[in-house]
């Protein structure tokens, strides 16, 4: 399959693992460029640029094909060393970083003079337009199903998508809710030219987490993730456990007066714990509704196969034939 994205970043299949905090290591974003989609290793899971240094030279051991980086801009006010973990993606001829959070328009030059391609994720149409008029060459456009962190505007990708075509020039994935075969049509059939998967990804062999974490996304249902932090506008979907019933009890009797500092037990460095001790209760992760359709842990390879050809059958077979 040939799209607009499979060009620009030199890939086999218009799939795309999404950078996941403590999930995107070196290992699953070299199966998934092994398996012919485009693997991205998240950057600030690694601690210091020096380390992303080094993640990145761990996954080129593993691959030789394209590898991205995410960059996620964080509204916090002491910022991490971006300069520095933009200086470790060009200085080890990284050519393809995903940036979400805030606007990347500062960092854009840098990136753009040394030939990195960006491909930005938005929850909006209007960022994603304001994406494309900064420069951005992609965008990844992230509707209100998905894990992690859908904006504030809650629009369903059945309605952002082709709203995101109806105003972008340049291309851009459907993000979350993506799984298989289905989204994969239905998202080409919206407009866009390829998907963004994570929480499938993270039911996958090759992702480095915990036994547990895989586990949790193949028994949950589509019904099991909630939306919290909304009081403080920074609203990310989890995977519904006791951690996030604390932390919704708390903004249900704090309301207006929530800060960010009531809820640090629940959120704040509660990863290492989760994806790598499996300890599942002790604080709240992203997860998406597409949770609902996991149903297996296959390797990165058995995935894109899979949706390949399952994708080929549905337009050749089930669709031509309603002509
Ligand atoms: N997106 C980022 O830009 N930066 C992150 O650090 C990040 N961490 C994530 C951690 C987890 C556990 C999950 C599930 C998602 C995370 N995301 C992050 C969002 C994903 O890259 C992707 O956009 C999202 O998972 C797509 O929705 P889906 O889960 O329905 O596939």
């Amino acid at each position: 399959m040939k799209t607009r994205i499979t060009k620009l970043f030199g890939i086999q299949h218009p799939i795309i693992q999404g950078g996941m905090h403590y999930v995107g290591f070196a290992e699953l974003a070299a199966a998934v460029s092994n398996a012919g989609g485009l693997g991205i290793i998240t950057g600030l899971t690694q601690k210091t640029p020096k380390d992303l240094d080094k993640e990145i030279k761990r996954c080129k051991d593993m691959t030789d094909k394209p590898v991205g980086v995410n960059l996620t801009f964080l509204p916090t006010v002491s910022s991490p060393d971006y300069p520095g973990y933009i200086k470790a993606i060009i200085d080890n001829g990284i050519t393809i970083v995903e940036t979400a959070g805030r606007n990347p328009a500062p960092y854009l030059p840098y990136l753009k003079e040394a030939g990195v391609k960006v491909i930005h994720k938005c929850t909006s149409v209007r960022h994603a337009v304001k994406a494309e008029n900064i420069g951005c060459d992609a965008v990844s456009v992230d509707g209100f199903e998905c894990g992690g962190h859908p904006g504030e505007d809650d629009i369903p990708n059945m309605v952002l998508l082709p709203r995101a075509a109806e105003e972008l020039t340049i291309p851009f994935v459907a993000s979350g809710g993506m799984a298989d075969a289905r989204s994969l049509v239905a998202a080409l059939a919206l407009g866009a030219d390829g998907i963004n998967m994570g929480t499938r990804f993270i039911a996958t062999k090759e992702a480095p987490v915990h036994e547990n974490v895989k586990q949790a996304i193949l028994h949950a249902g589509e019904t099991d993730t909630r939306l919290v932090m909304r009081p403080l506008r920074n609203t990310e979907r989890v995977l519904n456990n006791a951690a996030a019933q604390k932390l919704l009890e708390k903004e249900a009797s704090l309301g207006s007066r929530l800060k960010f500092e009531d809820i640090i037990e629940e959120v704040a460095g509660v990863y290492p714990r989760i994806m790598q001790q499996g300890d599942m209760e002790s604080g709240v992760w992203s997860c998406g509704m597409v949770a609902g359709l996991v149903h297996d842990i296959p390797t990165c390879k058995e995935l894109l196969d899979r949706i390949m050809a399952e994708a080929k059958q549905i337009i050749e077979n089930r669709l031509t034939a309603m002509l």
